[in-house]
């Protein structure tokens, strides 16, 4: 089969060869559609808040297409038991299970900030998330903002914990100016945290059952009602663990944090092995599958943009953009003398301006192909397209070297941002496949409508086709939003887009490569 004949037969799958509405005729009209927002303004309404969120990536879904955070390891003690966490391990309230971090003390970790931001400009956030809990051990994590903000005063600095130690860290933290704390909630009822929290260790003690879980909740409440009066930017996550917490309990958590003033809400998966040691990993108890994830994000947070669904349940010593861990690459322990620390920050100013430049012009993009789409599609229309993307909001990475798609929502809505599918690995071995990285890819797609990359080889994409997924070529670096208004049918006109990815005339999807069967 021809690449020709391949995207005709793709086209043959979009919504409007489906309806037998020509594009031209779906896009009368002009213009934006009411209500369209741009990516920043679908956030916040709030000036203020914006300018707080706009560099943080787990703040901004938009923000951590152009914005790298640093975790730093310090904090190793914890004041509570999870059930879904092994203490050999990272803390899992914001990380993958089974991943171990070396600790830095607070010295070791202010200096190796400032050696990665000499050498990575895309640098916003330092956080402290474990591996224990950063609050609990507050004296490390403390000390380590504090000589981080001497060296590196443009840098944000965000802190995660279980909330049990937080109330009494709240104008430490402020004084240091960290505007961004998550607080891990899982329950409201202390029935249902009994189940999630075998014991705490409060007040000199230890307690357990039901008391240790009302505790622990009451001081949660508490903590997150003063970091909010203290101005700060508060995230709750919550871990959606089948059968304990699924059902209206986290309905309830969301109710009880969004009256209290949370910003955001992230609801993310049990990850459940028995190989990880954790209560739940040997009992058997599953994560929830992607639909029940997506189900329950939809009914807690809608179109809502204040329900994260971006998170990558990143390490203690993550570094890098969410979901690529650059750590490997990096030389931690490169002198970041005076000389290198001025080059840094100047590095960091420059990418600062370019990404103002960047996210206007796909904003631009974004408004002209979801007024597009809105216009032309049936009521009630609604497509989850994934996207292979490497970041800049753009498509530039071919499907054999994703390890995780970017998932929109297309239809009479317009375009909305539904989340990232993780799989475990990627397909391309180089030069070959991997059979089994396509069955884990098929495994995290499984609602999937079709999957926009920039190469496919006849084999995935075969593949995918067997599984009722389309796949549709994306000339390199084309706008997101643009591509999945060319996927839908409907062709945006000459905007912001075509002056930096492709000729106004051209169809960024109608590419003419050739690619091998079995390659990328
Ligand atoms: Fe780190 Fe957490 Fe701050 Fe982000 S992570 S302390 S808010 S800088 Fe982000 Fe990682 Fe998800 Fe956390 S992707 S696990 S939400
Ligand atoms: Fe583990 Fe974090 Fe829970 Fe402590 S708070 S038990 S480190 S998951």
């Amino acid at each position: 089969m021809t690449q020709r004949q391949r995207v005709d037969q793709d086209a043959a799958k979009t919504p409007t060869a489906r309806t037998g509405r020509s594009p031209c005729a779906l896009l009368k009209g002009g213009g934006c559609a009411p209500g369209m927002q741009t990516p920043q303004r679908s956030e916040t309404a709030d000036p203020a808040t914006w300018e707080k969120i706009k560099d943080h990536p787990c703040y901004s879904a938009e923000a951590h297409h152009y914005f790298a955070r640093m975790h730093v390891p310090v904090a190793p003690a914890c004041n509570i038991q999870c059930n879904y966490c092994n203490r050999k391990f990272d803390c899992v309230n914001e990380s993958r299970p089974g991943v171990v971090s070396k600790r830095w003390t607070p010295e070791e970790a202010a200096d190796k900030v400032a050696a990665v931001a000499a050498q990575v400009p895309q640098l916003s956030v330092v956080g402290a998330a474990g591996p224990g809990d950063a609050v609990f051990d507050a004296r490390k994590t403390l000390r380590t903002f504090e000589l981080v903000r001497r060296k590196l005063p443009d840098l944000r600095l965000c802190v995660s914990t279980n909330g049990l130690a937080l109330p009494e860290q709240v104008d430490a933290l402020k004084a240091l100016d960290v505007d961004h704390i998550t607080v891990t909630i899982n329950y409201t009822d202390p029935a249902v945290g009994a189940q999630i929290h075998p014991w705490i260790v409060y007040d000199r003690r230890q307690w357990g059952g039901e008391e240790a879980a009302r505790i622990l909740h009451e001081r949660q409440m508490e903590g997150l009602e003063r970091a909010v009066e203290a101005g700060m930017l508060v995230k709750v996550n919550s871990v959606m663990i089948p059968g304990i917490n699924d059902g209206a309990e986290l309905s309830e958590v969301n109710r009880r944090v969004r009256e209290r003033g949370v910003f955001l809400h992230n609801v993310m998966p049990l990850i459940s092995d028995p190989s990880h040691g954790t209560h739940f990993g040997l009992e058997g108890r599953r994560g929830p599958t992607q639909a029940e994830l997506h189900a329950k994000r939809e009914e807690l947070g809608g179109d809502a943009a204040r329900m994260m669904r971006h998170c990558r349940q990143c390490r203690a010593d993550a570094i890098g953009m969410l979901g690529d861990d650059i750590r490997a690459q990096l030389d931690l322990d490169a002198p970041g003398g005076a000389d290198a620390g001025d080059a840094g920050e100047q590095a960091r100013i420059a990418h600062r301006a370019r990404v103002e430049g960047a996210r206007s012009a796909r904003a631009g993009a974004a408004v002209l192909a979801d007024a597009a789409i809105a216009r032309a599609a049936p009521a009630g229309e609604e497509r989850l397209v994934a996207v292979c993307s490497a970041g800049e909001g753009r498509i530039n990475l071919h499907f054999g070297k994703a390890t995780e798609f970017h998932v929109y929502k297309v239809g009479a809505g317009g375009i909305r941002f539904a989340g990232v599918r993780r799989a475990d690995t990627h397909y391309c071995l180089g030069g070959y496949g991997d059979p089994d990285a396509l069955t884990g890819i098929l495994k995290a797609l499984p609602d999937i409508d079709a999957v926009l990359c920039v190469k496919i080889g006849d084999g995935p994409r075969e593949r995918l086709a067997r599984n009722g997924i389309g796949a549709q070529e994306v000339r390199h670096d084309t706008f997101i939003e643009t591509a999945l208004a060319h996927w839908y049918g409907v062709s945006v006109p000459s905007g912001p887009d075509a002056v930096e990815a492709a000729p106004a005339e051209t169809n960024p999807t109608e590419t003419t490569a050739g690619a091998e069967k079995g390659g990328v």
